[in-house]
């Protein structure tokens, strides 16, 4: 019967976007594209948007459980330099065009957030004043400013509901897949999904699709076990479907290789930018040494990077597991020291609001941090805190660049001042193959992404995110003006589409008689089961934290082989209700996510990113040879990923970043 498990009910919708996610970059999308649309309204085309969330918007994505800093907020500083310091975090591989065109849209976002009402810190005499009528942050860096944030995804949701209106939002609907056009296989024609709360399967048609579903978590075995095992750095509701979905619909992905190894406070995942930033505290070695400076030598091994002014995040992370292999652990974040530093000009009640912003820091954006504080009567003030490098982590909007290859803004181009090294050699326009057209579209025609999505870029944070999402979606309603008479077409049939969706229910449905005991059948696996498979061979193979981030090419050969083992025996997963159909997908999504992280690892024959990872017989950077972007589209009826490079190129002259 429809509406039963087994028996769901089709919904169908036609329209001209689609916006999957409802986080940051779906966010920004969904307040901006409001004045768009009534434009195309005026000049008589009427567009018919949703956006779909597999959660509840309030709450969902990256920003959940809210923020203590904005990291990317430029203000008095100029978006080439921002430009230069993201290329310095990522080891020089990144596009100038859209880390440049970020940073000059950035503010407008944290203006509006401020606007909504996000309380933002301000230096003392500037309380109240806002930041656009001159408010001077308190900046715990130079491109951080502080918040009171706990409820930043609430207020940044509210805006994007009132600008989109809730009647274009479905909330608690998974997508499944992207469903490429029947008359062009390159073309996005919609996707699919199912709801997590009702039986019921929804088809869209679409135009064009932003799809901004967040980074990638949980594909490696996480350090947290047992009773812990939730807990991770990232959301771990992020789980790969924007890069799955692109890389099946065949979008070109960029710099996969890449990943984020947060270090954070031990167990709970804690935060470290104020630490590091606002309150200029310093980590040591059990020993009380600061590793920054007495592993700085090892700095040199990684020329030109290890000359930086200021060292990139992986190579810190170096630094740090130098101390860690070498037996000098546990590594402490000493809290002390500048807590006491910081509060010997201050009177006590200041001090006590120093001490309060400590903990507000983790009750903001890590209760679980304050927890662990509390469970082991850690007072910051008297007692260090270990810290910890966590697994990896896949995302392109924080400190790390992968993602989806997209087409960059059309007026920037390469510097055309004499006093660029480079000005002669650059042509004053983007390098080929950086930009056909429309901001933010991937390589197939019609599919848009933004924050996670977008590689090659990085450190975005929430703010940029926001803003990316709001250039994609000025992009997509010119897209769909350009095309307005274009009539999209599934190359799927419905009832074939929503057949593959229920796969894992059929399976249950089929066999569960068989035995007595549910989760133990010769036919089907449980999703649970099988991510723990993903994430020991993960762990094991790709430079987990087992192999304290080590790999070679012999390490890759044995994943490679279990993977595909493993992508056979996804296709037996069950699902005993819609909750285990939401695991099932979430787990196909991060195979392919897992897969395409091993296969640009083993193409890119270098360590570009010491402390993230090493591939131990390259363990150098290769600049004559690597010093390029490392792109793979995936082939879904074949299975096959094919990596290639591109070429980079420097469109912001980088020599002020090195000493
Ligand atoms: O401390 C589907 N981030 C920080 N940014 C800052 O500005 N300051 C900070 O302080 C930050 N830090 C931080 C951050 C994140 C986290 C988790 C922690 C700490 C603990 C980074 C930002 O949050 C991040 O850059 C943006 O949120 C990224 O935006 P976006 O839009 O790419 O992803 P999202 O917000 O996670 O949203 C994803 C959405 O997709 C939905 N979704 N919907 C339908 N179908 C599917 N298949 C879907 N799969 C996912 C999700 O529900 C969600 O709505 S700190 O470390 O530096
Ligand atoms: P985190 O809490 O590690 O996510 O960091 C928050 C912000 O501070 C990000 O913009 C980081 O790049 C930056 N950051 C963290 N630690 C350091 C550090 N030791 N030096 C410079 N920047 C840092």
């Amino acid at each position: 019967m429809a509406g039963e498990l087994g028996h769901p009910e089709i919904v169908e919708e036609a329209l001209d976007i689609l916006i999957i996610g409802g986080g940051m970059g779906a966010c920004g999308a969904a307040y901006e594209i409001g004045p768009w649309l009534e434009a195309a309204k005026a000049r008589g085309v009427d567009l018919k948007v949703k956006l779909v969330d597999k959660a509840a918007m309030d709450r969902s994505g990256a920003v959940a459980q809210g923020l203590s800093a904005i990291n990317t907020y430029l203000g008095e500083n100029d978006p080439a330099d921002y430009a230069r310091m993201v290329s310095n975090d990522l080891m020089g591989i990144t596009r100038d065009d859209l880390t440049y065109d970020l940073g000059r849209h950035v503010d407008d976002s944290v203006h509006l957030f401020e606007e909504w009402g996000l309380p933002i810190w301000k230096q003392p005499g500037d309380e109240g004043k806002p930041l656009i009528k001159g408010g001077k942050p308190v900046r715990s860096g130079k491109w951080q400013i502080m918040i009171n944030g706990e409820s930043y995804k609430w207020i940044v949701a509210e805006a994007a509901k009132k600008g989109l209106g809730t009647e274009r939002i479905r909330e608690h609907v998974f997508i499944v897949k992207l469903v490429n056009d029947k008359h062009d296989k390159n073309r996005i024609a919609g996707a699919v999904g199912f709801s997590v709360r009702e039986h019921k399967v929804y088809v869209y048609t679409c135009k064009a699709c932003l799809l901004v579903a967040g980074g990638c978590v949980n594909i490696f075995r996480p350090r947290s076990v047992g009773e812990g095992i939730g807990r991770a750095w990232y959301p771990v509701w992020n789980a790969g479907s924007t890069y799955a979905m692109a890389a099946e619909a065949g979008a070109e992905l960029t710099m996969m290789e890449n990943r984020f190894v947060p270090v954070r406070f031990k167990d709970g995942y804690g935060p470290v930018g104020a630490w590091f930033l606002l309150f200029k505290a310093k980590a040591t070695n059990a020993y009380g040494e600061v590793y920054m400076e007495t592993n700085r030598k090892l700095l040199d091994d990684f020329p030109p990077y290890g000359q930086a002014k200021v060292p990139a995040a992986c190579l810190r992370n170096h630094l740090m597991m130098q101390e860690i292999r070498e037996g000098r652990g546990p590594i402490y974040m000493d809290t002390v020291t500048a807590l006491g530093r910081l509060s010997e000009t201050m009177t006590p009640r200041e001090i006590k609001h120093l001490e309060a912003e400590a903990w507000e820091d983790f009750l903001d954006m890590c209760v679980a941090q304050a927890g662990v504080w509390a469970g082991e009567n850690i007072e910051p003030q008297k007692k260090n805190s270990e810290l910890m490098p966590t697994e990896p982590y896949l995302l392109g909007s924080h400190s790390g660049c992968c993602g989806i290859w997209v087409s960059g803004p059309e007026d920037l181009g390469a510097p055309t001042d004499e006093e660029h090294p480079d000005h002669d050699k650059i042509p004053d326009h983007l390098p080929s193959g950086w930009s056909w057209g429309y901001r933010g579209m991937t390589t197939v025609t019609g599919l848009f992404t933004a924050a996670d999505g977008v590689g090659a870029s990085g450190h975005k944070f929430s703010s940029g995110s926001h803003a990316e999402g709001r250039i994609a979606a000025k992009a997509m309603v010119k897209f769909c003006m350009d095309h307005k008479d274009h009539r999209p077409e599934l190359d799927t049939p419905v009832a074939q589409l929503v057949e593959e969706i229920y796969k894992p229910v059929r399976n249950y449905l089929a066999h569960k008689d068989d035995t007595t005991a549910i989760d133990v059948n010769p036919h089907y696996i449980t999703p649970k089961m099988l991510q723990l498979r993903l994430q020991k061979i993960m762990d094991e193979y790709v430079a987990g934290v087992s192999t304290m981030y080590q790999t070679n090419a012999k390490m890759m050969q044995v994943a490679e082989t279990k993977l595909e083992m493993l992508k056979e025996d996804a296709e037996k997963m069950r699902a005993k209700d819609l909750h285990e159909l939401l695991r099932a997908w979430e787990n196909h999504h991060r195979i392919l996510a897992a897969e395409a992280h091993m296969k640009h690892i083993q193409f890119r024959e270098e360590t570009r990113y010491p402390g993230y990872y090493y591939r131990m017989d390259f363990n150098f950077i290769d600049e004559e040879n690597w010093k390029c972007f490392v792109n793979s589209i995936y082939d879904k009826e074949t299975g096959i990923w094919t990596c290639f490079k591109r070429a980079h190129v420097d469109l912001v002259d980088k020599s002020k970043l090195f000493k």
